[in-house]
């Protein structure tokens, strides 16, 4: 390989932390849509500055009104602001080397990412919506959703999603699963894929050290208590 090409492939791995200022992300307290960000960032060891936007301050509108989508989260790399967590998980992927070795991994792992994508939004319908009227047959119509991972991992057959290395639709998936396992902790019984990911993921010890952290387990998972 030339010397041009590496060292472009470094910098597509490497973020000189010394000279730039770190990653920031402005959230409410919750783990949402934020958690599958942090845990890639933590086991990337990069560093993340949390702002925190209370329900009080966000009602006040000032920050909804600078939001592309009048949505959070907000993400900040440089000068380049970043809003919808899928989009910020790319841009992490495409950074730090968690995007497949080539572009027909990309497309893989955008699909997978996509699925983990539509479980997410199922179960924030669960949680917002429904929680109190929905929860059984969600758990009911869930290994539908699951097995569907499970399937794909067992063909790729490397522990990951797709290819050798983990991407950013692990991270997607495994924060996914974290919550699943609070919602019902026999929700992976079946599943020996996702729960060789979900052990494989802890055991990283960036993020291992992340889940273990105060201030991680203390904030909560979503925004309205249940979980
Ligand atoms: C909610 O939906 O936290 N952003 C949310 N809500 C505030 O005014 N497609 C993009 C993406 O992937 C979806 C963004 C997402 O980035 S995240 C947002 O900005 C708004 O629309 C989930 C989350 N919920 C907690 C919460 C705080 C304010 C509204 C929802 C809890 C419920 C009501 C009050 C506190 Fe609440």
């Amino acid at each position: 390989m030339g010397v041009y090409a590496e060292l472009w492939l470094r910098r597509q791995h490497t973020r000189p932390t010394l000279t730039m200022p770190p990653y920031t992300a402005t959230y409410f307290a919750v783990k949402g849509r934020l958690g599958a960000i942090k845990i890639m960032l933590a086991d990337k060891g990069q560093e993340l500055k949390v702002v925190l936007v209370s329900m009080e301050e966000w009602q006040q509108g000032d920050l909804k009104a600078t939001c592309v989508f009048g949505q959070m989260p907000k993400f900040e790399d440089g000068d380049l602001v970043l809003f919808q967590s899928n989009a910020i998980l790319r841009h992490l992927g495409r950074n730090h080397g968690a995007y497949g070795k080539d572009s027909r991994e990309a497309s893989l792992i955008d699909m997978m990412n996509d699925g983990v994508e539509d479980l997410r939004s199922k179960y924030i319908k669960l949680i917002y919506q429904e929680y109190d009227t929905g929860k059984q047959a969600y758990l009911k119509d869930l290994p539908n959703s699951l097995c569907k991972f499970e399937t794909f991992m067992a063909k790729t057959n490397s522990g990951f999603l797709v290819g050798k290395e983990v991407s950013f639709a692990d991270y997607n998936l495994f924060d996914l699963l974290l919550n699943h396992l609070v919602l019902c902790p026999k929700s992976l019984d079946n599943f020996p894929k996702l729960n060789d990911l979900v052990k494989k993921m802890s055991a990283r010890p960036k993020v291992r050290a992340l889940l273990d952290s105060e201030a991680f387990k203390k904030i909560p998972i979503n925004g309205n208590g249940k979980q």
